[in-house]
Order: structure tokens, then sequence, then C-alpha cells
């Protein structure tokens, strides 16, 4: 199946050519005629969080995103407030409490602003559900159709990690904002005058923190449900007990659009990152998501001069003679990436930059990751020293080493 196939008119509405798409986030051909459970890409990222109304603010100036839809009160919704936020292929739906028994509110009285959904696009929902309950996934949601004037959607739900779910979505016979029961909105916000029209065009990847032991049980869990299979790259035992105390493995789906890490904590000389990360958050549950863009330096400045912080890294790290032997060419001077702590890596296929936020919330849990991909489809392996010793600095300075 060619990448086109895979596009749907919301991403070329977004002004996003496959071509493009295939760039920012290493799209792969693949066939899916004997798919058991095809994705063809990320559908909403649903975040649960303690003001969505400020929260919705903050992803509009600092992030750079678009209001487009909304729920809430005015629209009939008592239970809770829902502002549907755009960047280019990225939606994010922030939603807040209204009443006091809203599951929303359960949600982040345990774990803080946190994603409570990851969103799949499917062409099929009800052969996945269908997959999902012989390979033993618990069906949170049986496959429905919601529905209103612009059309209907086809949904289903099933568990993941902790507390998180996946809606598996097929919007092919639906035409409105965003989902039923939502409506289109304006927003009062304007972005300053030279800004950007945005910061960042599709998600990349989305990473799970685990418990200890239970790295591989997850992985298996997406390749039995969902047929993904493992991409090489993989933090083990060496990096665990040298730098920082935590094994990854990732796993993707077929067009490699959906690239899901996994990490778990691993015994090592001190904290790992990853049990302050379960302790904080209480369980289970998302801790990074990967951003393409292809500007970092860009992305990184506007984000910056809107008071979005990032872990710093030693001028050691663009200093080491080894670094440029490493990266080889790369399209910006070291010293344009030095001056915002842009990372690099390079594997056989080539390059990628990154940078990392530090927490977004009250709690030290989830973050952001920019990342420009030029060619490579790794995460920046080579990276990870100098990264975990910038987080275990933050960890150290919040008294959690
Ligand atoms: O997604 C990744 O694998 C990279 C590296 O706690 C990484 O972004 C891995 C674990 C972690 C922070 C970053
Ligand atoms: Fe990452």
């Amino acid at each position: 199946m060619t990448i086109d196939h895979i596009l749907t008119n919301d991403e070329m509405l977004a002004g996003l050519t496959a071509q493009q798409l295939r760039e920012l986030v290493g799209l792969v051909e693949y066939d899916p005629s004997h798919d058991r459970f095809p994705v063809n890409g990320w559908d909403a990222v649903v975040w649960a969080v303690g003001n969505a109304t400020q929260s919705a603010h903050y992803f509009q100036s600092a992030m750079g995103m678009g209001l487009i839809a909304y729920s809430g009160p005015r629209t009939g919704n008592r239970d809770h407030q829902a502002y549907v936020l755009r960047s280019g292929a990225v939606i994010f739906v922030l939603k807040g409490a209204v009443a006091p028994s809203s599951p929303i509110a359960e949600h982040h009285r345990t774990h803080g602003d946190g994603v409570i959904d990851i969103g799949l696009e499917v062409p099929d929902v009800d052969r996945c559900a269908e997959q999902a309950r012989e390979a033993g996934a618990r069906v949170l949601s049986e496959p429905h159709d919601e529905a209103d004037e612009n059309g209907a959607i086809r949904c289903a739900a099933i568990g993941t990690y902790g507390d998180t779910r996946h809606t598996l979505v097929d919007r092919s016979r639906y035409h409105g904002a965003y989902w039923p029961g939502y409506v289109s909105c304006a927003s009062g916000y304007r972005k300053r005058t030279g800004s950007p029209d945005r910061l960042f065009d599709a998600l990349d990847h989305v990473v799970g923190n685990v418990e200890y032991g239970r790295m591989n049980e997850w992985v298996d869990f997406y390749r039995r449900v969902m047929g993904f299979t493992n991409l090489a790259e993989f933090i083990g035992d060496d990096i665990a007990t040298e730098y920082s105390a935590l094994m990854s493995k990732v796993v993707t789906n077929g067009n490699h659009w959906v690239k899901f890490p996994l990490n778990e904590p691993a015994v090592g000389k001190r904290r790992s990152q990853i049990d302050e990360y379960l302790d904080y958050y209480c369980g289970p549950g998302v801790q990074h998501l990967a951003l393409a863009t292809p500007d970092i330096l860009t992305t990184v400045d506007h984000m910056r001069l809107e008071g979005v912080e990032f872990l710093s890294i030693p001028d050691a790290y663009y200093l080491d003679a080894r670094l440029k032997a490493r990266i080889g060419k790369v399209r910006a001077p070291v010293e344009e990436l030095r001056k915002r702590g842009v990372l690099v890596d390079r594997d056989e296929n080539g390059y990628l930059l990154q940078i990392f936020t530090k927490p977004i919330g009250d709690r030290p849990t989830v973050f952001f990751e920019l990342i420009e991909r030029h060619g490579s489809t790794g995460f920046g392996k080579g990276n990870f020293k100098a990264l975990f010793e910038a987080i275990e600095r933050e960890q150290d300075a919040r008294g959690n080493l």
C-alpha cells in the first residue's frame, strides 16, 4: 500500500504531503493485506488535566497549537470541559472536570495531568476489536457508532498499561470538527506577529513507563494484540547499569508511523527516573510524546520565547571531539545546536536532531520531545548518556535521586 492511501482527508487538509509525512516520522511501505490489526496512524491523544481552560491557553501560546473544537456545559456536557487543539496532523484533546463526580476528576486526583487515551486510526474498528478480544485484551468499549448531523464515527476502546486506553477510530463517515457532541470554535488567542503557523506537524512516538519486570509483557501485548513488530533499537543492560536504571524496547505498526517505546526501571546505582515517574504518576502511564518538526531550531526558539523549559545539555557534549566523528555533516552548525541544547545522533540510515522539555505539569511525570529526522529511524541511542545525565540532574534538584 502506498503512503498516499494512509493519508486521510484530515492530514491532507493540514497541508502535509505524503512525502513530508514520510520524512517527518520515517514511514515505510508495507502490505496490510495480511495485517490482523491494520493501523493507519494516530488519532487524537486525550489528556486529563486539572484546568483544561488554562491548559488550552498553554497549548496555544507555548506549543503553538490551534483551537478547533469544544465540548462542555455550553454544549450540554455537564461532566467536563474539553478543548480540541491541533498542530498539523497532531490532535490533542484536553479534558478538565466540571462535576466533582467526573471520572476526569478521579483520574486527575490519582495521576495528575496526564494522557488517558492514545487514539489510533484504523480502517476496520470491528475487526480490530475482535482481534484484540481473541488475543486477550480488555475491550473497554464495544464497537459502536457515535453520530450527529455531521455523520458517524465508528469506535471501540481497549485497555493498555495502567489506566491508559486506546480508542480505535474510523472517521471515514464523519465530517464534523472533531467528534459528535463537540462544536467547532474560534479562539480569542492571537499568536505573536512573526511566529510560524505551527511549531510541529506530526506525532512520532509515544513512550510508556511500566513497572519493574513488565516491559516484555507490554511488548508482547502490542505484538499479540495489534501485530506490532519490534524495532531493532533498544536500551539494554549496558545503559541501565552505567547511566540510568532503565530498560527500553520499541514496537511499531506496519507503516512505522505509530511507534511505542516501552520503558521499565532497572536496578542501578541510584533511583531510576522510571521509578520517580511511577511513584508520582501512581502507576504506569505515558512518559513522553515526541513531536516531529522539519525545523527544530525555529520551534525551540519560539517555545523558549513563550517560557517552555528544556533540559540543559553541558557544553562538554558539543566540545567532545568524538561528537563530530560520530554525527558527520548535519544541516546546522554545531554552534547553533549548542546554543539551544539540541542533541544529534546518527545511525546507518541518517541522522536526527532532538531535544526534551522538562516535565510540563506539577508532577515530575509527562514531558515532550521535539524530533527532526533526516533519514534516521532510531530514537537517539547515542544521546542516552548525555540525556539521562541531564534528566538525573533534574531528578536530583527535586530531591528524588
Ligand atoms: O523515546 C526514546 O526512546 C528516546 C530516549 O526516559 C528516551 O526519546 C528514553 C527513555 C527516557 C527518555 C528518553
Ligand atoms: Fe523519545
